[in-house]
């Protein structure tokens, strides 16, 4: 709770997942400074650059401190909170009674707490009888949930952070966790300082500050993983834990047969690397223990379930899963991605790792929501990017985003302007105003942000936090919890008006009752008391669980984990002589996604100062660019421009981007303006980890003809009225009782 003059309490980080413990120490309402807390299981006092400088992001000028609604004229108005909510449940109900429910969608975040996923779950799916809520996830860990349940049973790592102390050979596959995971890759750096025999492996395009630590760097060529992991099992199969697989592995026969139809030589060639590194690397695997990190450069692919099933077949050859020191560790993104895959944010779940498919789990969460036998459709939902899709062909009519700027952040961002353009309603709750979505809003609601409210969620390794309200949040913003809480009530939901976070908490828990993320046990009340426990937790006396199966029976049908023959499709899309360069793309450090927050921190925007593009001194010469030129990357859906940054870090032949900068700090400087959405055909993840695109070097002259043909960025409304300073600011807060 706020309070006058200094004081300070624990919180948990709403950046990534690796998720760190905070000590946030505040003077009224205004932070003052973020450290990390000594005893965090994830953290143990570490915190990275950007984790220590958000005490810098909570009051800004551009915070949402009021419900606004789109005039006629297009500028943006204050309204009340009743009035918001009148017109957001009126818009919602007219749409839904003249079109049907699935005619509406949430668009949501992993970077909204466990709380706020259940109740929109709760509102949409159970009350409205639409599974259109989707999330940012989607286009994140859909892939590695997919996979998980496929092979294992059951979404979520397997491994904890203390493995990594165990493991003999650390596997880090597209991932950059140096950059991304900077806390978790301290901890693999420990361990390679702390024992000289452990190794490290990275498959990675680019020698990123990750590879550069590695023992082993193998700068496959981008989408090529799924060749390079057979590779990887044909050399490991002679040593295969043949014990393991009989007594706990389903499936075995079809995939020998699969590597069998395979040949080495051929996926070595596919890869663009030398025989002996992939041999070395099969060494460093072989009667090890070994630990797989993965992230975005296996999920975000066409082929990204196949890539996580190719992961999980290693492990399960080698017998190298449900023993300490061991096993598959997708990296997870967000804050609470895990959170929101456990409470059914995604279109095809339901909280407790259910489906939506599954009639017997449509039945128990109606009988546990007191809601009638058939209110759940049985339809799975729209996904992320078949949300915009439908909301361009209108066969979707609104859209209500939290917690995520689609704006910047969807692949092929041009068809995303057209949906919004369709679009007959669009609200966004966002903490800040104007970010690139909340411009196409015809209603924008103000959310508190992580220290303005209470909160749970789950990090990489399972670990379910709490994490208190510490200030008092700016002008009328609302926990997401809330606006949700009373949007429900608004429209007649059963239940919502009287919820408090602790009920619908402890209601969500109960529900997850004999399912693999089993967290009946973390009561409100004991989260509260011991701050972390991590799932599956069954009982109020249970201790949570480090490692999961450790008795290696898997929650399959008959116990056994199955293995899985992964061919290869490759990337959609091939280069030519028009676009010949491979565009992939990610993250800096110092950023944040579309940096609504990381980019109003000064250190941070001087060590990444605006859009790069990383490209081979070979491929920059080719094209006469050096160091430091503005150049134009191009393909069908458009173009780019950003600053050169020629370095031997990157494969000839490939170059890569961010999706940092969006339209409102830098025009026409986005990876998204060029990547594609290519779908996964089971996890519906984009491929945004390979374009084909050119580069050439800019010149005035295109520089001119683009400022006539473009619309221009135009101070956008209402950025100066909501750009109040501090000492203005707190005077609009409401009266602390
Ligand atoms: N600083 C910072 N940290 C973050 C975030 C952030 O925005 N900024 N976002 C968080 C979120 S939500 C996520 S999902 C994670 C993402 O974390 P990461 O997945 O680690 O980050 P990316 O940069 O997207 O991609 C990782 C690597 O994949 C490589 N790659 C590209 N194509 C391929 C390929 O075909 N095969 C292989 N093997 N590798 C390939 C890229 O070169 C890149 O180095 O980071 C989280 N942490
Ligand atoms: N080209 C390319 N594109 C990508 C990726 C890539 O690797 N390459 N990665 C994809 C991945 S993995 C991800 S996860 C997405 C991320 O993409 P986004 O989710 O679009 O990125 P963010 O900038 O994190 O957007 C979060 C928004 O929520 C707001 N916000 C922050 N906290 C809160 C809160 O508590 N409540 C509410 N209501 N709002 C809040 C922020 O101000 C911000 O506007 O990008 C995807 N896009
Ligand atoms: S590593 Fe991730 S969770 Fe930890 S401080 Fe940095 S951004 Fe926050
Ligand atoms: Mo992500």
């Amino acid at each position: 709770m706020s309070a006058p003059g200094l004081h300070s309490g624990e919180s948990v980080c709403p950046y990534c997942g690796v998720g760190c413990r905070l000590w946030v120490e505040a003077e009224g309402s205004r932070l003052i400074r973020v450290k990390g807390v000594p005893d965090a299981a994830a953290n143990r006092g570490r915190l990275c650059h950007k984790g220590a400088t958000l005490w810098h992001v909570v009051d800004t000028p551009d915070r949402l401190r009021f419900p606004l609604q789109r005039t006629l004229g297009g500028k943006f108005r204050r309204i009340s909170w009743p009035k918001a909510l009148k017109l957001l449940s009126g818009r919602l109900r007219a749409l839904h009674e003249a079109h049907g429910a699935d005619a509406l969608a949430f668009y949501g975040s992993g970077q909204l707490d466990t709380e706020t996923a259940y109740l929109i779950c709760k509102l949409f799916k159970g009350y409205l009888g639409a599974n259109n809520t989707d999330s940012n996830s989607r286009l994140c860990m859909a892939s590695a949930a997919v996979a998980y349940a496929t092979a294992l049973g059951s979404d979520g790592p397997p491994t904890c952070y203390e493995d990594i102390a165990q493991a003999e050979t650390l596997l880090v596959l597209g991932s950059n966790m140096a950059e991304a995971h900077p806390v978790a890759f301290d901890l693999l750096r420990q361990r390679l300082r702390e024992d000289a025999g452990a190794r490290l492996i990275v498959i990675d395009p680019r020698r990123t500050p990750t590879a550069e630590r590695a023992h082993l760097h193998l700068p496959l060529k981008p989408g090529s993983d799924l060749a390079l992991l057979n590779a990887l099992a044909l050399l490991l199969r002679p040593g295969a834990d043949r014990g393991f697989i009989a007594r706990h592995a389903s499936g075995f026969e079809a995939y020998e047969a699969f590597l069998d139809s395979l040949d080495l030589e051929a996926l070595i060639k596919e890869t663009g690397l030398a025989a002996e590194q992939v041999r070395a690397a099969a060494e460093l695997l072989r009667g090890r223990r070994f630990l797989t990190f993965y992230c975005m450069g296996a999920n975000q692919s066409r082929e990204g379930v196949a890539k996580n099933l190719a992961i999980l077949n290693l492990h399960l050859l080698t017998g190298q899963i449900g023993t300490p020191g061991a096993g598959p560790f997708s990296l997870t993104g967000q804050p609470n991605a895990m959170g929101g895959r456990e409470a059914g944010l995604l279109a095809h779940q339901l909280p407790g790792y259910r489906f939506v498919a599954d009639a017997g789990h449509r039945g128990e969460v109606e009988d546990h929501w007191g809601y009638p036998r058939g209110s759940i459709s049985a339809r799975p939902g729209l996904t992320a990017v078949e949300m915009f899709r439908a909301l361009e062909r209108g066969r979707l009519k609104a859209l209500w985003i939290a917690g995520t700027n689609p704006a910047a952040s969807m692949p092929d961002l041009h068809q995303i302007k057209r949906a919004f353009a369709a679009a007959e309603f669009v609200v966004v709750q966002d903490c800040y105003h104007p970010t690139e979505t909340t411009l196409h809003a015809d209603l924008i609601l103000p959310a508190a942000q992580w220290v303005e409210k209470a909160w749970t969620g789950t990090n990489s390794e399972r670990m379910v936090s709490y994490s208190p309200r510490l200030v008092e949040p700016v002008g009328e913003a609302l926990p997401d919890f809330e606006i949700l809480r009373r949007a429900g009530a608004a429209l007649g939901a059963p239940g919502f008006d009287a919820a408090t976070r602790e009920s619908v908490w402890d209601e969500y828990r109960l529900l997850t009752a004999g399912r693999p993320c089993d967290q009946a046990g973390i009561s409100a009340e004991r989260l509260k008391r011991v701050r972390e426990l991590q799932w599956p937790c069954p009982h109020e006396a249970h201790p949570g669980t480090l490692r999961r199966y450790l008795d290696r029976n898997f929650p399959t049908p008959d116990g056994r984990a199955r293995f899985h023959p992964v061919p290869a499709r490759g990337p959609l899309e091939r280069t030519d002589a028009e676009c010949p360069l491979v565009l992939t793309t990610g993250r800096l450090a110092a950023h944040w996604h579309t940096r609504t927050r990381t980019g109003k921190v000064a250190s941070l925007n001087f060590k990444a100062p605006g859009p790069i593009l990383q490209i081979h001194p070979l491929d920059a010469q080719a094209r006469g660019i050096q160091d430091g030129a503005t150049v134009v990357v191009s393909n069908r859906r458009g173009f780019m421009r950003v600053v050169a940054e020629v370095t031997e870090t990157i494969l000839p032949g490939t170059v890569f981007s961010t999706f940092h900068w969006g339209d409102l700090h830098a025009p026409h400087s986005n990876a998204n303006l060029l990547t594609h959405a290519a779908l996964d055909p089971l996890s519906k993840q984009p491929e945004y980890k390979f374009a084909a695109v050119e580069v050439v070097l800019d010149t005035p002259a295109r520089m001119a003809e683009d400022d006539r043909a473009l619309p221009q960025a135009k101070f956008p409304a209402g950025w100066f009225a909501l750009g109040k300073p501090r000492e203005r600011s707190t005077a609009l807060k409401p009266s602390r009782a």
